[in-house]
């Protein structure tokens, strides 16, 4: 595929869905693969106490509501001072699983998306939201890129999940599948729940950089809970401006890295004959696992 092409496609698509609004990065100093330099000295005190309160707030809201893998990753990488640098936290990173991070502008196209999360590198984005933006902010930011994101890169299981996840991204621009992949994405990466002997818990960077989701993702009666099946998960869409009306739980990453190892070829194939699934469905015979 031409990645130019597919810059303007994504482009045009990013702002078609966010009603024209243009990406709010600064894209001007990105390189071929869209990768910018941090500039953490440019990041003003007002930022950092801004990041203290968006941190302070997450990490008394998630103890008993995140596994216990994204609670630990998150204590490694010690961000709660400011916004972290990423270039050091990308070294730390690197000696535990071998992945890295490379600073970016904001959202980047599918093709260089999937490409850097194939070669065990995460976009992390590199503007902070603005104080009004405290509750809920509709592009990825760094507080949501990095302490949504980063500390489960420091699994090495959920680590090796996400390369290939990456590398099934590839794939699926060849073959047509990149709205389901991004279902995929959406309702495990992003939005995904975990059983755990202590019962249900997050692991959804959607879920855990969100002040009133980590909660309700749990506790709430309204949401359906369903078991982890990839094609079902591939045919339900997704709303990306409310509280999700359906969550999707594994019982452990290795099943989500044995999950998504086949090839998704003839799923690609098949789908293509089934029809999209609404956000609430819940088909017959489908067990709403509820509160747990
Ligand atoms: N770019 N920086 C960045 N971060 C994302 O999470 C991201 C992206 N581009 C595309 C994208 N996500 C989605 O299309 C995923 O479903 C692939
Ligand atoms: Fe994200």
């Amino acid at each position: 595929m031409d990645s130019k092409l597919s810059t303007d496609a994504f482009f045009a698509t990013v702002a078609e869905k966010s009603h024209g609004a243009a990406l709010r990065g600064d894209y001007a100093k990105a390189d071929a693969d869209y990768v910018v330099e941090q500039e953490w000295q440019a990041y003003t005190p007002e930022q950092h106490a801004l990041w203290r309160r968006l941190y302070e707030r997450q990490a008394k809201l998630v103890p008993g509501r995140a596994c216990d893998e994204f609670i630990e990753g998150l204590h490694h990488l010690d961000a709660a001072a400011g916004i972290p640098d990423l270039k050091r936290a990308s070294a730390l990173l690197f000696k535990a699983t071998g992945w890295q991070l490379v600073a970016v502008p904001g959202l980047v196209p599918e093709l260089t998306f999937f490409t850097h999360l194939a070669n065990r590198r995460f976009p992390v984005t590199v503007w902070l939201r603005t104080p009004e933006e405290f509750d809920y902010i509709v592009e990825p930011d760094i507080f949501h890129d990095f302490f949504g994101h980063v500390p489960l890169l420091l699994n090495p299981v959920f680590a090796d999940y996400l390369q290939q996840y990456g590398k099934a991204g590839l794939k699926a621009l060849e073959l047509g599948g990149l709205e389901n992949l991004a279902r995929l994405y959406w309702y495990t990466i992003e939005f995904g729940l975990i059983r755990t002997p202590q019962g249900l818990r997050a692991y959804g960077a959607g879920i855990l950089s969100s002040g009133g989701e980590v909660e309700y993702c749990l506790h709430s009666s309204v949401p359906r809970r369903i078991a982890l099946d990839v094609e079902r998960v591939m045919r339900t869409l997704y709303k990306i401006d409310t509280y999700q009306e359906t969550y999707f739980v594994i019982q452990d990453f290795q099943q989500l890295f044995e999950h998504t190892a086949p090839d998704f070829t003839p799923i690609y194939a098949r789908l293509k004959t089934l029809p999209t699934l609404p956000a609430d469905t819940l088909l017959p015979g489908e067990q709403n696992l509820g509160v747990m």
